[in-house]
This record gives structure tokens, sequence and C-alpha cells, in this order.
């Protein structure tokens, strides 16, 4: 290629990117979108912002979670996976296993283009354990250069693998769904796991859309084989626009525990959450489930549409759920996507991450689920730093030394006095995201902002901070909880978001607890005990290795203490 040729090729590439970039939330939002570099394999692996303890890959671009299950002893974690570089393309299903849901060992692909039902990709889906025959994947595959995508069926090659390293696609009964006359077959993907009925059929649900209604497709099966669409969807939205990797799950009422996904009865709640791929948030409701008339309907306190519940406020998505019969817990995956440049990732020669898998349950509540990193992460924690009673004024700012700073898991408990010094909210303010990226950490409030500044260079050039703001609004107050990635890195050219979410906090305690895991790349956090959580991926270039450090903060008059500060380095998880 000339000199010219390799000019344009990188002037439409910084093009496409900034454009995916700023309509798309900074996350990969087309499948087909730089079909030159699907195949450009890194030089060298860059090791500056990979995470230590977070889900990767040793090289390349990783997407969705796909099928993630407990099975014999070992957790399974499939993935969306380009083999051959580091942006979106070639995928396959990768696969690893692991004891403990922190360190991974990784097997050969489970499932890859080979038949003319998959030949262009074998995109996302879910496991399902059928009794007497074992794990069964339904993922979708696409069959032709036109998108056209149908859903398939994989078994493992010997079920008494305790691995199950290798799987088959009975080609006498691929693919196992089509799309039929009603059925737009361009946007017709995702199956989730299926729940067995008492009426002696299996059912699942594949994501669509028909104009811009985004909608769930709910199929029945009586030998998980042949499979019937229902009369209609199981629920369906408008203005939405296309319902990507949807999950559908009982919750209990009461307690932590949680339940397989076929049980229902009066002491669940069901969960309905789809990914949008208009903006590549997503967004979950709390309903009830009538299964004699194959319908969901979300409760009213549950919004239905974008203002509705997300699990995160940030970079998350594509997620998926399991059942975890080995602790009986329902465990959350979900893809977190880079916010640097395509260019930057064929550099570093990886992209994507998975979140620390959550364990998710009902808010005594009602009105929403809570979440909390898994306790196995725990292991990872070694020399713990504390700070107790620590009071912040106006403009503190107070360095936690002694810890890893860049790869740390921090939880802290801030206090307050009063509120009689919030700020007033203007009902206008509906979107926190907005109202993060106009107050910002640094403009002063009354209680608030407070909280954490990860990832800082030690003069503040680069900071990433996680703070509360409260206000006060006609006959309550309201929290905003802000993960902003504005002041994150001196370099340009990123996607940096000041990522918010309302928190629904019971304020009558004076306090609001916050945990950060903080790894290099990324900074997940859990406001209030996992009722709004925020991932943010961030690339400082100052504030790494020593250079980065933790400081606690108070931007308001209202002084705020800093109660039971715990800071722990963060070990290595050993995924190979
Ligand atoms: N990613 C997969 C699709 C899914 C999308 C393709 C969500 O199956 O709809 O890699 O990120």
């Amino acid at each position: 290629m000339g000199i010219i040729q390799n000019r344009l090729t990188i002037f439409l590439v910084v093009l496409f990117s900034l454009s995916v970039i700023l309509i798309n939330n900074g996350v990969e939002g087309f499948h087909e979108i730089y079909p030159h570099l699907q195949s450009v394999s890194a030089i060298s692996v860059s090791d500056q912002h990979r995470t230590a303890y977070h889900f990767q890959p040793p090289r390349n671009w990783i997407n969705d979670p796909n099928g993630p299950m407990y099975y014999n002893g070992y957790y399974h974690l499939f993935y969306q996976y380009n083999p051959n570089g580091s942006v979106w393309g070639n995928i396959v299903w990768a696969h690893s296993v692991s004891k403990d849901l922190v360190n991974w060992k990784a097997l050969e692909h489970a499932i890859y283009p080979s038949k003319p039902f998959d030949k262009f990709g074998c995109w996302s889906g879910s496991t399902t354990v059928v009794p007497g025959k074992g794990p069964v994947i339904l993922y979708t595959g696409i069959t032709d250069d036109k998108n056209t995508q149908v859903q398939c069926y994989a078994v493992p090659e010997d079920p008494s693998d305790p691995l199950l390293v290798k799987w088959v696609k009975p080609d006498d009964i691929n693919p196992i769904v089509i799309a039929d006359k009603g059925v737009n077959g361009s946007a017709f993907r995702d199956p989730t796991t299926a729940w067995w009925s008492k009426d002696g059929h299996w059912r699942m649900l594949v994501g669509s859309r028909k104009k811009h209604k985004g909608i769930a497709y709910l199929y029945k099966s009586k030998d998980f084989i042949k499979w019937v669409k229902a009369k209609h969807p199981i629920h369906s939205k408008s203005s939405t626009g296309m319902w990507e990797c949807p999950d559908f799950f009982p919750v209990a009422l009461e307690g932590k525990e949680a339940l397989d996904t076929g049980v229902i009865g009066n002491n669940v709640k069901h969960v309905l959450k789809n990914s949008l791929d208009m903006t590549r948030f997503e967004y979950y409701t709390l309903g009830t489930y009538f299964p004699n008339m194959d319908k969901y309907v979300p409760d009213n306190t549950s919004e239905d549409g974008w203002g509705g519940l997300r699990y995160d406020y940030g970079n998350f998505y594509a997620s998926k759920s399991f059942f975890d019969p080995s602790k009986n817990r329902r465990i959350l995956w979900g893809w977190a996507n880079e916010s640097d440049s395509k260019e930057d990732d064929v550099n570093k020669g990886w992209a994507g991450i998975q979140a620390i898998p959550r364990t998710i349950w009902l808010d005594p509540s009602k009105r929403q689920l809570l979440q909390w990193p898994i306790e196995e992460l725990n292991s990872l924690r070694g020399k713990e730093v504390k700070m107790n009673n620590q009071k912040l004024n106006k403009g503190d700012y107070v360095e936690v030394k002694g810890v890893t700073a860049p790869q740390a898991d921090v939880e802290a408990t801030f206090s307050f006095s009063s509120l009689d010094k919030a700020e007033a909210f203007d009902p206008s303010w509906v979107n926190a995201q907005d109202l993060c990226a106009q107050k910002g950490s640094k403009l002063q409030g009354g209680v608030g902002p407070f909280g954490l500044l990860t990832l800082a260079s030690q003069d503040l050039e680069e900071f990433t901070p996680v703070f509360f703001r409260i206000f006060k609004a006609a006959n309550k107050h309201v929290v905003l909880m802000c993960s902003d990635a504005t002041s994150s890195s001196i370099k340009s050219n990123l996607y940096k978001p000041s990522f918010a979410g309302f928190l629904d906090v019971d304020l009558t305690t004076s306090k609001i607890p916050l945990r950060s895991l903080i790894d290099h790349s990324v900074v997940e956090s859990f406001g209030a005990g996992g009722k709004t959580n925020i991932l943010s991926r961030v690339y400082p270039a100052l504030a790494v290795g020593d250079q980065a450090h933790l400081f606690v903060f108070n931007n308001g008059t209202e002084p705020i203490t800093v109660e039971n500060l715990q800071a722990w380095s963060m070990g290595k998880a050993d995924i190979k």
C-alpha cells in the first residue's frame, strides 16, 4: 500500500472510530464496521492498561459473555472472541473454565463457524442443563452475508468429560429455529437459557425488533429440538429498538437465595433484561410472569423503557446471568468494552474485559435488584490499610496510603451529620449522566460531592472520581452517584463519559457506603451495597503503577466523615 493510501486508511479509521464513540455511547455498536482491521493481529501485547483480576484472555478482541454455567464442579465461561485481531470480527465462542470464578484456564474454542447454518458467525446464546441429557448450548448462527440469523443447537461430544472441551452441532436438527414470516430474520438473535414448565414444555426467548419496537419472542418445545413460536411475544416495548441478549429469570421475594430459571409461584418476581442496541445500554424490569398466558407484565413501579432500571449505569453490556446450584446464588456476567480508539486497540493487541461476576438478588424494597461482587474475589485481597473517622471539610483531599492504588479493592462508608445544606433539586434533571457532567466533582456543593478519587496522579492532573452528591427535592432527597472519566487521562481521543445514576438509599442513617474495584483501566463501583453500580474504563497516562494514588475527598460545605475505610492491595488472578 502506498503512503497516500495508508494515510487515507488511517484518516477513515479515525473518522469511523470517532463517530462510533459519539453515537454509540463509546461501545461497539455495529457488527461489520472494521472489516479491514478484523484480522490485523497484534505485533505485541501492551500490558500498560491490562487488568489484573478482571477476566480477559491474553490477547485479541472479546465481547459478550455467552452461556455461563456451573456443571460438574466447574464454572464455564464462553465468550464472543476474535481469534485473529483486536477489533470485532471472525467471531467464535471461546471457552474458559474455573473452580472459583476468579482464576481461569482457557480451552479450545467451543463453537466456531463450520456449518452452513453458522458459516458467517457464531453469535451469542446460552446454556441450559437438561436433566438426563446434560448441558445444551443454544446460539445464533449467521447463515449468509445478508446477516440472516437462525438459532442453533450444540451439545458436548463427551458429556462425561469434566471440562466439556469438544462440542458438536448435529446436522440433522440444525438450525433448530428459523425466523418465520412475521419475524425480521436479520434481527433475531441471542437465545436465553430455557426453562422447564409443568405443562411439559421447555421455553426460551429470542431477542428481536419490528421497526423500532423491541421484542422478546417466546418459543416452546417438548424435546428441546422442535421449537414452536408462542402466539405472541412474552413482552415487547415500542421505541426501544433491537433487544439483544434478553435474560429472563425469577428472584425470591425474600432473602438472598437464588432460584433456578424455571421456578414460578407466589414467592417470586421475575426479571426481564434487554440490551438496547441503539445506545448500548441495558435496562431491566421487575414484574410478574403468567406462564399460562405466556406473558410477562412489568410492575407499575418498574419503568419499562429508556428510563428503566439498569444493572450498571456505566460501560456494561450484553450481560447474562446463571443460577449457580453449588451456592444457591444467581451470578451476573457483563461485558465492558474499551473506551479508547480502534487504533489503540490494534496497538494494544487486546480489547474488552468481563466485569467482575456479581451475585444478584431482590432488594427488600422489591423495586430493584441488588448486586455484589462474588465472595471468591476476596481471595485476592492482600495487604489491608484502614482509615477510621477521617473528617473531611470542604475542599479536603486525603490520601489513602500503603495500598497498590491501581490494583485495589476499597470499601468505605461516608457519613454526614445533617442534610440542611443539600442543594435544591431541579425536577428537570431527569438524566443522571447529564447532571453529573454538569456538576462534576470539582464544583462545590452542599452535601457532596464526596467520595473516592481513584487512579489519581500526585498533582491531580488525572483522576477518576467516584462520588455522591445529595440534593433536596420537594418532598425527598435525591442522591446522585457518579463515576466521572472526564479527568481520567491527559490523553485525548478517548471516550470520557460522566457516568451516573440516581441512588435510592435510606438517608435516615446519614451514611452512604461505597465499594470500588480498581484495576488499571477499570473502576467498577457499587453504591449503597449494590443498589446503583457504575463501571468506567479509563486510560491514565500519569497515574500508572506506583505513580497512581488513591484519595478520599469532599467538595461540599457539609463536613463528611470517612468511617471504616478498608483498602486492600489486590493480587493477580491466574487467567491463562
Ligand atoms: N453481540 C453478538 C450478538 C449480540 C451482540 C455478536 C451484543 O449476538 O446481539 O457478537 O453485543
